[in-house]
């Protein structure tokens, strides 16, 4: 099961990758992306192999960035491959078929991509501009989130797609009729005063809005 909220890690002058995904585990996410940049190998595969052991911990799931190798190599749930990473069917040999494959995804023609290359969920973004990532695709907005998604559903795809880029507990509201399956979000966890209260505000806003006949 693909989850509705996905926290991705960032580390701050207070925190490191592993205790910033110890504190959203803690506070309710059940779904954690390490997402370690520019670090010696050694760091990372150490980071990789203390989230691992904190999201066993709190029974989160476990997804790494980038790097398939290292996924398989610390017993990863899956990774979430950037567009400049390994094609998700190289990634899918490497791990297997029960690991969950990610991808990034900033057009319809790259979702379509990514369905074609096997990957389980997509990342499609970014909703509006966020320093939380260097070279950002070009912003979507609300207007890109919904074209993207009528063309999904006319092309009858349905894998989940998570939003991703500077998304807060407010604007799930007005995503989520766009189609999308949820979001990811790094700094309204990581940065937020009350971590509990910034997810469970997310989560709630999550919840489909009931029908009305
Ligand atoms: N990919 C597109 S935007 C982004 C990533 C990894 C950063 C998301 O972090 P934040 O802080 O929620 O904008």
């Amino acid at each position: 099961m693909i989850s509705t909220l996905h926290y991705i890690t960032q580390e701050t002058d207070k925190q490191t990758h592993a205790q910033a995904a110890e504190a959203a585990c803690r506070a309710g996410a059940d779904w954690v992306q390490l997402r370690v940049k520019n670090k010696p190998y050694e760091v990372w595969k150490a980071l990789a192999l203390q989230t691992k052991s904190i999201c066993r911990h709190y029974g989160s799931t476990f997804i790494l960035n980038d790097n398939p190798a290292l996924a398989a190599e610390v017993g990863a749930d899956g990774v979430h491959l950037g567009k400049l990473e390994m094609a998700p069917a190289e990634a899918r040999k490497l791990l297997g078929p029960t690991k969950i494959i990610g991808g990034t995804a900033n057009t319809f023609e790259d979702v379509k991509r990514l369905l074609e290359q096997g990957v389980d969920y997509v990342g499609l973004g970014p909703y509006r501009f966020t320093t939380t990532k260097d070279n950002l695709s070009p912003i979507l907005g609300l207007q890109g989130y919904t074209a993207i998604l009528e063309q999904c559903s006319a092309a009858g795809i349905t894998i989940p797609i998570v939003a991703i880029g500077g998304i807060t507990a407010a604007d799930v509201p007005l995503l989520l009729p766009t189609g999308i399956h949820g979001i990811a979000v790094s700094s309204a966890i990581t940065l937020a005063a009350n971590r509990a209260a910034a997810i469970s505000e997310i989560k709630q806003n999550l919840q489909p809005l009931p029908q009305h006949n």
